[in-house]
Formats: structure tokens, C-alpha cells, sequence
């Protein structure tokens, strides 16, 4: 169907183009914009309807084993961990684990950005990755991957979010792509400079990786884990008070 749609299109703008014998008319550009949206509606649809049929019944799942950045120098933390994704439905927000450590281990909890980059090319380090990862053209820290800030305490992140606007399908899917973690906080738009409305002013890219299809196993067991560290903090603020 699609095929067919493209080749109407075709015939279409062709068959003005022989009319006015040099360039399209602004009316024929307009009709090529309306059938172009369109044809991406009716494709949209299609792979959509396919995608919902193949989703799987307990969500679709990735990871992100964050390595350090091959580029850093010696006096630079060292930060590993994992990054774990979960989507329960077609459209529907993006939920994370976070799970970081060998970050310094400083007296006060300091903040950390972390985002979606372009590319999915660690070889190189963390640069290799490119800028945030922008399919709409918008400003920081409009980007799918704009996480924003995490704390650290005692060298470690461990966070779960949910209502992430990223998502693990379709046009802008984050699959494939980076995620990387910075060594400041992110100015979150707000620095009054260009590079906040491109990257937060977040820093040096300490360490990250690229984003990967993966089974349900690892979010069950990181979720088993989340569940045993809130038992555990709340036994200790009862024993505290
Ligand atoms: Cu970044
Ligand atoms: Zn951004």
C-alpha cells in the first residue's frame, strides 16, 4: 500500500512538473507537503498496528553497561555500572534503573546529569557519542534524553525514574544510541549561554554506553534489589528516630 502511495506521489509531482515545464507551483509543493504527511500517517499506522501485535507481554526491555570514557585522564573517577530501561506499551513513558558507582566519594551529596547522546560509538571514548540526542530539532533540556540530575552519595547513584519521554521504539527510538554520564550537574537550560540550550553545561563525559535490546531477567532482579534497599533504609530510619 505504501509502495503504491509513493508511486501516486510521484506521478503526481511529474505530471505538474511537465505542466509548468521548469518547477513545481507552490500549490503542487503544497499537495506533495499534504500527501507526504500523508503517506507517513498511513506508514506510522502500519508499523505501529505490527509493533503492538509483536510487543511483549511483559514490556520491552534494554541495558546500558556503563563503562568509563576511554579518553579520561588518570585523575578522572573511574564509573561503572548499569543503566536499565523498561516500556510496558506502545506510547506509553519510559521507566530506568540507574545503577552507578566510582564516583568520589566527597563529604557532601553532589549532583550528576546524565543524557541520551547520538551515537551509539563508544570506540573513542565518551566523545564519540556526539551531542544530546535531538530528533525534533528543540533546545536542552527539551531532548527525549534529558534525564536531568542525579545525587550521589558515598560514590554511588542508584535511582529509579519513570515518566521518561524517551522511548525503546518507532522514529525516535533511543535504541542504539548512548547514554552518558557527566561530571557536573546540569544547568538544566537555565546557564544563559549557548551551551546550556545544547548540553546543559554538564562537563566532561565521565563514562558511558550504548543502548541494547535485552530479556526481562535483569529489570526483575534490579527491581528485587530497589524493593530490598527501601526495606533497608526505612529499618534504619526507624532504628535512627
Ligand atoms: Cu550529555
Ligand atoms: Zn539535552
Amino acid at each position: 500500500m505504501l509502495a503504491l502511495l509513493c508511486s501516486c506521489l510521484l506521478l503526481a509531482a511529474d505530471a505538474s512538473m511537465d505542466a509548468d515545464m521548469v518547477e513545481p507551483s507552490a500549490n503542487t509543493a503544497d499537495q506533495i507537503r499534504d500527501m507526504h504527511v500523508k503517506v507517513t500517517q498511513i506508514w506510522q499506522e502500519l508499523t505501529q498496528q505490527g509493533a503492538r501485535d509483536s510487543w511483549p507481554d511483559a514490556g520491552l526491555h534494554a541495558a546500558c553497561h556503563v563503562q568509563p570514557s576511554a579518553s579520561l585522564d588518570a585523575a578522572q573517577p573511574r564509573v561503572t555500572g548499569l543503566v536499565l530501561f523498561r516500556q510496558l506499551a506502545l506510547g506509553a513513558k519510559l521507566e530506568a534503573f540507574f545503577d552507578l558507582e566510582g564516583f568520589p566519594t566527597e563529604p557532601n551529596a553532589s549532583s550528576r546529569a546524565i543524557h541520551v547522546h547520538q551515537y551509539g560509538d563508544v570506540s573513542q571514548g565518551c566523545e564519540a557519542t556526539g551531542p544530546h540526542y535531538n530528533p525534533l530539532g528543540v533546545p536542552h533540556p527539551l531532548h527525549p534524553g534529558d534525564f536531568g540530575n542525579f545525587a550521589v552519595r558515598d560514590g554511588r547513584l542508584w535511582k529509579y525514574r519513570t515518566g521518561l519521554a524517551a522511548s525503546l521504539t518507532g522514529p525516535h527510538s533511543i535504541m542504539g544510541r548512548s547514554v552518558v554520564v557527566h561530571a557536573l550537574q546540569d544547568d538544566l537550560g537555565l546557564g544563559g549561554n549557548q551551551a546550556s540550550v545544547e548540553n546543559g553545561n554538564a562537563g566532561r563525559r565521565l563514562a558511558c554506553c550504548v543502548v541494547g535490546v535485552c530479556g526481562p531477567e535483569l529489570w526483575a532482579r534490579k527491581a528485587q534489589e530497589h524493593v530490598e534497599r527501601r526495606k533497608r533504609r526505612r529499618e534504619s530510619e526507624c532504628k535512627t528516630s
